[in-house]
């Protein structure tokens, strides 16, 4: 007969086994890169610059692509990757009387025919920074947005999933997104994932595009064709946490009651 304290320990071990193996998550795999621009040889002649509310004014002077006015422009990139990760840095250019309209669009999918008013008519998905109100303090809300041909101007879209971060200020931020083919949308901020959604309505891409609304910078602009392994939705992992403390607190009752 197996000694009872010898049971629980090989209980212990095998609760601990499964949650590690679920810890470890699935493995990532190799991606190819699909295109990619740092601006660093000075020009942004692959981009086509389109034209809302003023006429915009790009320059690639100093190893970034930045918007050097203070209205609306948007650039775009031919890019048909629906399924796949999308890296680039943004800066937000605000000082304190320009925070109220800076926003930043990183559509990374989007459908539709630009006209003189471009990106009124497009279709897709994008990320988005938006200065906002939470309580008494500003701060930098992110956000996943759906665009349908309604929307009527480029920073209005449905929001998918929303997360505030930092007091409004001026910095760099790196931005990854990954998107599955089941329309899983995963954001990370700098390494760490606040966003999700899943949405299936839009399956198809002619463009990658930037929209900017005063003196912001992007740069470092990375696509390639896999998406990256990501966590569940942070509510989950909130229930998650949860769940661990339950589980060390049930090994250490059989491990007392052995
Ligand atoms: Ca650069
Ligand atoms: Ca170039």
């Amino acid at each position: 007969m197996i000694d009872q304290s010898k049971k629980n320990r090989l209980k212990s071990s095998l609760i601990l086994s499964v949650f590690l193996l679920l810890a470890i998550g699935p493995s990532s795999c190799y991606a190819t890169e699909i295109w990619s621009d740092d601006f660093d040889d000075g020009d942004f002649d692959d981009w086509t610059p389109r034209y809302y509310g003023g006429d915009p004014v790009w320059n690639a002077s100093e190893n970034r692509l930045k918007l050097d006015q203070e209205h609306i422009g948007i650039i775009t990139y031919d890019s048909a990757v629906t399924t796949g990760t999308w890296s680039v840095d943004i800066q937000t250019c605000e000082t304190a009387e320009m925070a109220e309209a800076n926003d930043i669009v990183v559509y990374f999918m989007v459908d539709g025919i630009p006209t003189s008013e471009a990106g009124m008519d497009w279709m897709g998905y994008g990320f988005q920074m938006s200065p906002s109100t939470v309580g008494s303090e500003s701060v930098h809300t992110f956000s996943i947005r759906k665009k349908s041909a309604e929307m009527d101007s480029a920073t209005r879209a449905l929001v998918l999933d929303s997360y505030n971060g930092e007091p409004v200020g001026r910095r760099w931020y790196h931005i990854v997104v990954t998107r599955t083919s089941n329309g899983q949308i995963t954001a990370f901020l700098n390494g760490t994932q606040i966003l999700q959604a899943v949405d299936t309505d839009y399956n198809s891409s002619e463009y990658f595009a930037l929209v900017g609304t005063q003196f912001q910078c992007f740069d470092n602009v990375i696509v390639d064709d896999q998406p990256l392994p990501v966590g569940p939705p942070l509510e989950i992992l909130v229930l998650g946490t949860g769940v661990v403390a339950i589980l060390v607190v049930a090994v250490v009752v059989m491990k007392r009651r052995g």
